[in-house]
């Protein structure tokens, strides 16, 4: 056979195997397709091998390289088809089909939930609401007046301490004075009083700030709820009842709560509400019965009415009544803790 001729045959054989190949669309195509041209015994490939020996020996070289050559390339072909049936296999909408029972219970979905202080909010107003308190509101960024003079801290005392507060930089140059974010919700007993006369019976429930370092009680910023009643004839033991009260209803009728003498400049006298937990006390809020001072303030007449106030952190009863040992688990964001509630 003359070289030229061979190399055609070559070529033909290459073009006809990459159509065919390209075109097959079943495993028993391919097999047949693969019997057909590189089977070992009576493929198309090997006749085309045989036919070298009829080569004039100084022309066998060239044939040699190019039946090289096309060998490799059928291969590749062959080797692309399978590898193309093999992952149309993997998702064919048949196999889909199979795989799908429909009877299987589906995934179920995460649905989100409120957090668990804004549940614990929601519950406080609640249950202060039978009590009949109404909800007051109040700004978190506060002036001087509300947060500290109306409530009888002076000027010169140490709550004021820019190193306790957190002051608001770019409000030195209001006209109102230096702004602070709110340490205390005691600010709205002032806003309330300035605007409503007696009898007043409210709550205000909010956030708080302080430049506290965090530990497992504390943290810079956390929330309270204030408590305000001014009527005629207030006493401490109407206060220590609404408390103690408020206490059995979100902790339970076996919370033990104990009172301990302490100072607030805006009451007097002052006490600290502490509840019982693990063998121990844990400290919730403080309370007292209004200072006259701050009634005058916003124009009350002392004489003829008294009430109380209290402050209670909204972290420490949450924690209590969920068993959370440490305030910082509630603002990690973790959702497989925040899930729990
Ligand atoms: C006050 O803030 C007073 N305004 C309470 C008050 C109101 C007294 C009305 C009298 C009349 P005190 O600083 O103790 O008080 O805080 C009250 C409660 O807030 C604490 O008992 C505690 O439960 C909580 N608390 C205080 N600091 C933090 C903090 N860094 N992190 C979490 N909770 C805190």
């Amino acid at each position: 056979m003359a070289l030229a001729e061979f190399l055609k045959s070559l070529d033909a054989l290459l073009t006809a195997a990459s159509e065919t190949f390209a075109a097959i669309d079943s495993d028993e195509a391919l097999e047949s397709a693969r019997v057909a041209f590189l089977g070992a015994k009576q493929g198309q490939l090997k006749a085309t091998q045989k036919a070298m020996g009829s080569i004039a020996p100084e022309d066998r070289p060239a044939a040699g390289k190019r039946f090289n050559e096309v060998k490799q390339q059928l291969e590749a072909t062959f080797q692309e088809a399978k590898a193309r049936l093999a992952s149309a296999g993997a998702r064919g909408p048949d196999e889909l089909t199979e795989r799908f029972d429909p009877t299987l219970p589906g995934l179920p979905l995460r649905i989100g939930r409120l957090h668990p202080i804004t549940q614990t909010i929601e519950e406080l107003k609640d249950i202060m609401g039978r009590l009949g308190f109404s909800v007051a509101l109040g700004p978190e960024i506060e002036d001087e007046w509300h947060n500290f003079e109306a409530l009888n801290i002076p000027a010169e005392h140490p709550a004021r301490d820019p190193l306790e507060n957190f002051y608001l930089a770019a409000a030195k140059t209001t006209s109102d004075g230096p702004l602070l974010l709110r340490s205390q919700t005691s600010t709205v007993q002032i806003r309330v009083m300035e605007r409503t006369p007696p009898p007043v019976r409210v709550i205000s429930l909010g956030r708080v700030y302080r430049p506290d370092t965090a530990d497992r009680t504390h943290y810079p910023m956390f929330h309270q709820m204030e408590g305000l009643l001014i009527d005629t004839q207030v006493t401490m033991a109407d206060l220590k009842s609404v408390l103690r009260l408020f206490a059995t209803s979100y902790l339970g009728s076996d919370v033990h709560i104990r009172f301990r003498p302490s100072f607030f400049p805006f009451t007097e006298p002052s006490v600290e509400a502490d509840f019982s937990w693990n063998a121990g006390w844990v400290e919730f809020g403080g309370a007292g019965m209004v200072d006259p001072n701050v009634l005058r303030s916003v124009g009350y007449d002392p004489e003829r009415v008294t009430g109380f106030a209290f402050g209670l952190g909204v972290e420490r009863l949450c924690m209590r009544r969920h068993g959370i040992t440490d305030i910082r688990d509630l603002y990690r964001n973790d959702v497989r803790f925040l899930h729990q509630f």
